[in-house]
Order: C-alpha cells, then sequence, then structure tokens
C-alpha cells in the first residue's frame, strides 16, 4: 500500500508493474520499447557465483539466490489527499511515454486512491490546491480509519501480507519532545489526545500495530523513538528513510571512491533543478531542509573511516540546493562539483552533470524495498550462543542500499558507502542456503549465522 499513490512515484511504480505484467511495448521517436524493471536491484542485477568448471565466472539473477515474490504477484492500493484516479495521476506526472499510457489506461482508471490525513502545516502550502480526498476527524479516528483500510485491503484482495511505503510528499521535520513521541506509550497518547503527530508517522503507527512492515521514502524523521520503539514491543519491520535514487547514490559511490584512494574530499557541492510537484513542494523551506538534511548526511561514515585524512571533528564542506523549474517537469537535472586534496598541494575537481526522469529511477527501488522487505519477513536464523529461531531487527538496515538517510538499530554504526551496502545484501542472501526457486515460496532459515 502506497501513502501518496497518486504522485510520480506511486503512479510510475503501478504503471511500471502493469506495464511489466502485461508485456506491453510501446512506440517512441527511437523505437519500440519494451516494459523492463532497469534500474532494480532485485529484477536486473546479478551475482557472480564463482568459476564453472571451464574457469568461466557465472552470473546469476539476484531475484534466484532466495525464493522471492515475483512482481507480478504484487498487489497495490493506497492513499492519497489527492482524488485522481491512477490513470489520470499516471497522466499528471507526466513521466511515461503516451503511447505507453493509452495501453496503461483501462487498466489504471478502475484504481483510486483511499482519502488520506491531511494536516496542511506539515507539507507546502503550494501543495493545499490537490488536498480534495482527505479522512475527517480526530486523530484517533483517522489512525482508526487506516487501520480500517489496511484490514480492508488484506481481507478483499486475499493477500498473505501488507507492506506500507509512504511516497508521499516530503514533510517538514517534527520535533522530538520528551512525554510527546519519545516513547510508544507516549506516542500512542499523543494520538488519542490529538497533540502534534504528523501524517507519515501515523501511517507508521497503523501499519505497526496491523503487523505491517513501514518503509519511508521521504527524508523527514517520521520514525520518531516513539515508533521505533512500538516497532520493537511489536517485532514489526521499519526502514527508512528517503529513496536512494540519482546524485546521492553518484555520492555514494564516488566519495568511498576519492577517500578510499586516499585522496581529501574538502568541498562537494550537489545542485538541483526540477519541475515536479515534489520540486514544488520543496521549494518551501521547511521541507526543503528534510530534504537537504538527508542528502548531507551520506559521506559521513566515508570520512570518519580516514583519520589518516581528517582530524576529529573535520569535515568536507557540503552544500545541497534544490530549485523548482517547473518547465523541466519529471526529468531531474543534478550537477555536482567534488573538489579534493590531491599530495604536495594538489588540487583535483570532478565536476557530473546528470539528466533523468526523477520517478523512473524512484520506481524500481521502490519494488525492491518490498520485495526485500518480504523476503526478511521469511528470515529466521539462530546462532551457537542462542539456539532460538530470530528474526533480524525491527529496524531493516540491510536496506540502506535503497536509502539516503539509512536507519539502523540502536548502536548500530549507519554504512552509506553503496558498495558496503550492496554486500550486506548479497553476504546475507548467499550465507543463506540457496533453495533455488525462484518463486514465492518456503521459509528460510539457517544456522550460525551470529
Ligand atoms: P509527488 O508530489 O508527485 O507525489 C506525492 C503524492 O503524495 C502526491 O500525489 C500528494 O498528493 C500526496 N500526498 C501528500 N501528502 C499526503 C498525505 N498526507 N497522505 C497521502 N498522500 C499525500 O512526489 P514524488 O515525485 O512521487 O515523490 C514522492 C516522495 O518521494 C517525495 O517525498 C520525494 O522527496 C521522495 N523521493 C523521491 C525520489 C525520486 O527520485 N523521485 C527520490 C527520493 C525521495
Ligand atoms: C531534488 O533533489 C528532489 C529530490 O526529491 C530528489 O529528486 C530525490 O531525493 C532524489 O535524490 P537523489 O540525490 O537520490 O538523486
Amino acid at each position: 500500500m502506497l501513502v501518496g499513490w497518486g504522485g510520480n512515484n506511486g503512479s510510475t511504480l503501478t504503471a511500471a508493474v502493469l506495464a511489466n505484467r502485461l508485456r506491453l511495448s510501446w512506440p517512441t521517436r527511437t523505437g519500440r520499447k519494451e516494459a523492463n524493471y532497469y534500474g532494480s536491484l532485485t529484477q536486473a542485477g546479478t551475482v557472480s557465483l564463482g568459476l564453472d568448471a571451464e574457469g568461466q565466472e557465472v552470473f546469476v539473477p539476484f531475484s534466484s539466490l532466495l525464493p522471492m515474490v515475483a512482481p507480478d504477484d504484487l498487489v497495490f492500493d493506497g492513499w492519497d489527499i489527492s482524488s485522481l484516479n491512477l490513470a489520470e495521476a499516471m497522466r499528471r506526472a507526466q513521466v511515461l511515454d503516451w503511447g505507453l499510457q493509452e495501453q496503461l489506461w483501462p487498466h489504471m482508471e478502475a484504481l483510486r486512491p483511499r482519502p488520506s490525513v491531511y494536516i496542511p502545516e506539515f507539507i507546502a502550502a503550494n501543495q493545499s490546491a490537490r488536498a480534495d480526498n482527505v479522512i475527517p476527524g480526530t486523530r484517533a479516528q483517522q489512525l482508526e480509519q487506516i487501520r480500517r483500510d489496511i484490514r480492508d485491503f488484506r481481507s478483499s484482495a486475499g493477500l498473505d501480507k501488507v507492506i506500507v511505503l509512504w511516497t508521499a510528499n516530503t514533510e517538514r521535520f517534527c520535533e522530538v519532545v520528551p512525554g510527546l513521541n519519545d516513547t510508544a506509550e507516549n506516542l500512542l497518547r499523543t494520538i488519542q489526545l490529538g497533540l502534534e503527530v504528523s501524517p507519515s508517522t501515523l501511517f507508521a503507527v497503523a501499519s505497526i500495530l496491523e503487523g505491517c512492515a513501514f518503509l519511508n521514502g521521504s527524508p523527514q524523521n517520521t520514525l520518531v523513538p516513539g515508533a521505533l520503539e512500538l516497532a520493537w514491543q511489536r517485532r514489526v519491520f521499519v526502514g527508512g528513510d528517503d529513496f536512494k535514487s540519482g546524485q546521492t547514490k553518484v555520492k555514494s559511490v564516488l566519495v568511498d571512491f576519492l577517500i578510499g584512494s586516499g585522496l581529501k574530499t574538502m568541498s562537494i557541492v550537489s545542485y538541483n533543478h526540477l519541475g515536479n510537484n515534489d520540486g514544488q513542494n520543496l521549494s518551501a523551506p521547511p521541507q526543503f531542509r528534510s530534504k537537504e538534511v538527508s542528502k548531507s548526511s551520506v559521506v559521513d561514515d566515508m570520512v570518519h573511516s580516514n583519520p589518516v585524512l581528517y582530524s576529529p571533528g573535520e569535515e568536507p564542506d557540503h552544500c545541497v540546493v534544490i530549485k523548482y523549474v517547473p518547465y523541466v517537469g519529471d526529468s531531474k537535472r543534478a550537477l555536482d562539483e567534488y573538489t579534493s586534496e590531491l599530495m604536495l598541494g594538489g588540487t583535483n575537481t570532478l565536476v557530473l552533470h546528470n539528466t533523468c526522469e526523477d520517478s523512473l529511477l524512484a520506481a524500481p527501488i521502490m519494488l525492491d524495498l518490498a520485495l526485500l522487505t518480504e523476503l526478511c519477513q521469511r528470515v529466521s536464523f539462530c546462532t551457537d550462543i542462542d539456539p532460538e529461531p530470530q528474526s533480524f531487527h525491527p529496524v531493516l538496515s540491510l536496506l540502506g542500499f535503497l536509502f539516503k538517510a539509512p536507519l539502523a538499530p540502536p548502536g548500530s554504526p549507519v554504512v552509506n558507502a553503496l558498495f558496503r551496502q550492496r554486500s550486506c545484501i548479497e553476504n546475507i542472501l548467499r550465507c543463506a542456503p540457496t533453495l533455488g526457486i525462484p518463486t514465492y515460496g518456503p521459509d528460510v532459515h539457517w544456522r550460525g549465522c551470529a
């Protein structure tokens, strides 16, 4: 279930899964295109297994390492404060080629977002015109309505599991206040009393109470300490924050390479302009601030990894700029400049320019998040110290590859370097027995992996 289903990401992911399921192709000015899942780690990535008897390296699809849900088996539902059906939402988004939109229209027209929680002060004022599909009532009544929606979807669609993914507008940060949202008990009381809680935190709480994993694709601090404690108490997976798509993905490779090579990166300047609704929302300072924080946190572990280059407290200058330029729509432009010190007073400046449809980068990441979370729900392990089967910690740090500001269990290090994050997923999948059936299947249990 997508919160923000009618947005660019929500409508594009739904369209992508339908287009692949229906094996659609469509004409463009550069020839016919066919539906695919480029950009998805699970659907388009491979893993090296080693060498075969002839000494040739063998690669297998990521999705064949362990039994994973096939995207064709997913069913979508969700909420949006905008009432447009998914076909109209796809048209509003202006992401997909016209020929593809025409074929998808009859399949998406009947999909209609459920009303959602609209609290104007959390998103930009320029979003108010969209809000024609809202859940009335108190915070407690809104929470109950979201829970009913989840139960209704699960039973009416006959589902095994529901995973809830926040892909709605970026909200402003909410203050973490003792007594308000610092513990599970206080957060639940705050909702009952109608005190300050963000829409995204309400969705997180509703999901956790329904036993459904909750993933946060936006930068704000949805998973306040009280929500994390609730997830821990209920043993429900949560993950976040903020999809790691283009510019940040490059950054989490490039800075790792620079610092890992012994170069002292001293300045990172990241400029973006885009013209979609996300860009419009981010043109308001509090929402921009949420994104600025998540886009800026991504090199911390690399800097701290090298005390030869950086003295305690020393960090590169890191500047993030985002501008709203309606004309370019979903085609985001990202310009980056990395300046590093070389030996004997030299300077190395790298400049990158990246243009791409933002939602076509985000949608496969959303798919991976759902599929990997579902897989993790079927994994248990025991150790030599504790023979009882156990699950991963509810804060699913394994998803860090897909998030700009990865959440980690308390006391665990946050890893941003992209290939360390990929290795984490690969290693976990490798050390489980390879069952070899690439379909939705049995639970995975293995022993000895602490
Ligand atoms: P969008 O603005 O097109 O879609 C967001 C949708 O959320 C809108 O349809 C809006 O009506 C809806 N919405 C707002 N508040 C809501 C609420 N309380 N409940 C339900 N629906 C609500 O934005 P887009 O491009 O789809 O991005 C979605 C989120 O993903 C944004 O926060 C963005 O910053 C984040 N993101 C996007 C990336 C990308 O590459 N496209 C990458 C990283 C994060
Ligand atoms: C402008 O940066 C808008 C944002 O929502 C980004 O498009 C999105 O967060 C993707 O950022 P990145 O750094 O992962 O490409």
